[in-house]
């Protein structure tokens, strides 16, 4: 007969673990699934690089140059029109590295865009910029037309994303980082 003595520190600490772990996954299912919880809309965008940073009002933002971009909504199964400011123009503003100047260690560069909840998304600093990468990141401002309203002030689209997951509702903060492995 093999018989395991498992110590009540032990069973308390596998436990506990345990407990851990699962509540941990639960939270990642949360994050994944109610997409729609009670939310607090954004009502202005701080962008930060380094020690420079600026907050934009929905005001201020209208007043930039717009374009508009046609997507897919793979989650809401709907073409959608939205409107705003390419992220590398606001990313220009910061005097973030861009166009040739990206080279070497400065592709470790991430550019993290978060929204009222704290739900946050790392793009790339190479895949924000026209002269590396395909498609538009933008921060909209409208959608078909109509301020995005219950989604904030401010989404961040991606024309590339096949699943909008990244698409940051309620955009209140956009960070640019360098990225340790
Ligand atoms: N602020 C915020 N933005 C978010 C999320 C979130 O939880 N909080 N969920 C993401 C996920 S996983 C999806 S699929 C889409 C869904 O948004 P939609 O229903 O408006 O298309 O929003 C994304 N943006
Ligand atoms: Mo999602």
């Amino acid at each position: 007969m093999i018989s395991v003595k498992i110590t009540r520190p032990f069973a308390l600490f596998i436990l506990t673990f345990a407990s851990t772990a699962c509540f941990a996954h639960l939270d990642l299912v949360a994050q994944e699934m109610h997409h729609h919880a009670p939310a607090v809309p954004s009502t202005s965008l701080t962008l930060a690089y380094q020690d420079i940073s600026i907050t934009l009002t929905p005001a201020d933002f209208a007043a930039l140059p717009h374009v508009t971009v046609a997507v897919f909504n793979g989650h809401t199964k709907a073409n959608e029109t939205y409107s705003g400011v390419p992220l590398a123009t606001l990313l220009a503003k910061l005097g973030a590295p861009q166009g040739e100047t990206v080279r070497g260690p400065l592709f470790m560069t991430g550019v993290v865009a978060e929204g009222t909840d704290g739900y946050k998304v790392l793009y790339s600093l190479a895949e924000t910029d026209p002269t590396i990468h395909t498609g538009q990141i933008i921060v909209a401002d409208t959608l078909d037309g109509k301020p995005i309203a219950v989604d904030g002030a401010f989404k961040i689209v991606s024309t590339e994303d096949k699943r909008p997951a990244r698409w940051v509702r309620n955009l209140d903060k956009i960070s640019v980082i360098t990225v340790e492995p």
